[in-house]
């Protein structure tokens, strides 16, 4: 079967406030918890985008250049880079395939890697590697996911297997 496979970022930024909305009827009328959420209760999703190329360039950020929702661009599909415009607690996870080599991925903040993943391709496998990170972001503060080096990026893409990226912010601080 010839798989296809595709990168797919899925960037959603959700933005809590308020009482009130769709989401927080319907998340407060199945939740039985009482006292603080940890789910956000009013959901406002920033952005999808989707990687059309694979093995992007390492040692700079992944253009993940398909955009399927991205109402704040707050994501800039050019640079890969999220900016933050509102501070507060956010929450970032990706999800990555690997084909052909090994994969050493990592989540940026500033120019720094805070978090790592990797996964030792085996030959004739598609693998997958994923990773989340909580993180306070200040305004201007930017994240992005990265290849650390050129010798692990087998990061794979095509059109029916979606890798993705993905944060949004659930508490303001
Ligand atoms: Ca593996």
């Amino acid at each position: 079967m010839h798989l296809q496979i595709s990168l797919l970022l899925l960037f959603c930024l959700n933005i809590v406030h308020g009482g009130d909305g769709y989401f927080s009827e319907r998340y407060q009328k199945q939740s039985s918890i009482k006292g603080p959420h940890f789910l956000p209760y009013n959901v406002k999703s920033q952005g999808n985008v989707i990687l059309s190329k694979a093995y992007p360039a390492a040692t700079v950020p992944i253009k993940f250049d398909k955009i399927l929702y991205n109402r704040q661009q707050h994501y800039d599909p050019r640079t890969g880079i999220f900016t933050c415009r509102t501070p507060g607690l956010y929450y970032f996870s990706y999800h990555v395939h690997a084909k052909g080599t090994n994969v050493w991925v990592a989540l940026y903040k500033n120019g720094s890697p805070i978090m790592y993943t990797y996964d030792e391709y085996k030959k004739g496998y598609l693998d997958q590697a994923s990773g989340s990170a909580v993180i306070d972001l200040m305004e201007n503060d930017q994240v992005w996911l990265q290849l650390p080096n050129s010798e692990s990026n087998g990061l794979y893409s095509s059109d029916y297997v979606h890798s993705s990226f993905s944060g949004f912010l659930f508490a303001h601080i």
